[in-house]
């Protein structure tokens, strides 16, 4: 079997030498159902986000909003590798790791809009979609501090032999917060059952990868904390799936933590309104040849034999699931001034 790990470079970089010959592919054992409901997510999370960029254009949306659009197999291919109550934390681009992890949609359009029905009250925004009920201990606007947070959470794990596991996802732009190297060391030392999956796009805000890292790779960096490091293509839902899967196994038998760089790409702007003058358009255009939902499309169309219709169905569905969104969203109140101290704590 040809191994799905990547070879592809990070910018400024060599390709991290990761092991390529494990032929244990938990995605293997995926059933035609369950990829269908991973393709149907990353749909899913696509549509919203399309949505909320409009809304966003027509002054609906408050704050800014970092659109992960590209980014959905790192979320989808990760999150369906967890069990439902492991726990997890984003940054404000998470949008697509909390509707992976199986956030509601409904509550996730209304926190967009400032709503009370909101998955954080309408007080949060874009940036603090929180849901303990699924694990999700908050996407966090500052970054490189969702790891910290994470290890904590699998410091709990370990404690109360809970058998569940913490997966942080953070960007490029977290490996140089002293937080972050720290949290490294120590869930190493303790064999924390912690995934680290940093999202590289290649980009930290307006800074590409190589004026910041020494490093060929992510990956080597973490390696250097004595710590399994592998770099993965984060636009294979599949690859993605694989690297978590034994990443979780890992960490349940006691192996420790898993740090997984996967290489994708941010289509728009770190936020709307940035004028992408750090990149090129060619750029772009050659990282949207490798569209991670095309991608799984064509699996399915070439390996399954999944139909035009099969596929229509889908996007149908998704996009009533969006409008039902929107549409709640839209009928739904706002906090009332009376309300602003509830749920702060000091
Ligand atoms: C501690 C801290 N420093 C600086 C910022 C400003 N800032 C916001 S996003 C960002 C870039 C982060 O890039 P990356 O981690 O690669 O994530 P991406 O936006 O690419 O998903 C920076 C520097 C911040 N939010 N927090
Ligand atoms: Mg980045």
């Amino acid at each position: 079997m040809t191994p799905r790990r990547s070879e592809s470079k990070p910018a400024g970089g060599q390709p991290f030498a990761a092991p390529v010959n494990d032929p244990v592919r938990p995605s293997d054992a995926l059933t035609l159902e369950q990829l269908l409901a991973m393709y149907e997510r990353m749909k899913l999370i696509r549509a919203f986000e399309e949505a909320v960029v409009q809304l966003y254009v027509a002054g609906e949306v408050r704050g800014s909003f970092h659109p992960s659009i590209g980014q959905e197999a790192t979320a989808v291919g990760g999150c369906f590798a967890l069990a439902p109550d492991d726990y997890m934390t984003c940054t404000y681009r998470g949008h697509n790791a909390c509707i992976a992890k199986g956030i509601d949609v409904n509550a996730a359009m209304a926190e967009m809009l400032g709503k009370r029905a909101g998955v954080s009250k309408g007080k949060g925004g874009s940036m603090h979609w929180t849901e303990p009920a699924i694990g999700l201990l908050g996407e966090n606007a500052i970054v490189g501090a969702g790891v910290p947070i994470a290890a904590g959470a699998a410091l709990t794990a370990q404690l109360d032999r809970s058998g569940r596991v913490a997966l942080a996802y953070f960007g490029d732009g977290a490996i140089n917060q002293g937080m972050f190297l720290e949290t490294l060391n120590l869930a190493q030392l303790w064999k924390l059952p912690l995934i680290l999956v940093c999202e590289n796009n290649l980009y930290a805000e307006m800074t590409p990868l190589d004026r910041s890292n020494p490093h060929q790779s992510i990956a080597e960096r973490a390696a250097g904390f004595a710590m399994r490091a592998v770099t993965v293509d984060g636009n294979d839902v599949l690859a993605m799936y694989d690297a978590v899967a034994e990443a979780r196994a890992r960490a349940l038998a006691g192996e420790g933590p898993t740090f997984i760089e996967a290489l994708t790409y941010r289509y728009l702007g770190h936020m709307i309104g940035d004028p992408e003058t750090y990149r090129t358009k060619e750029e772009v255009a050659e990282w949207k040849k490798r569209d991670p939902i095309a991608r799984l499309r064509q699996h399915l169309f070439e390996k399954h034999g999944v139909s035009e219709g099969q596929f229509a169905a889908i996007d149908e569905r998704v996009a009533q699931r969006v409008a039902d969104a929107v549409a709640f969203a839209k009928q739904a109140a706002l906090p009332t001034p009376d309300e602003v101290w509830d749920d702060v704590w000091a």
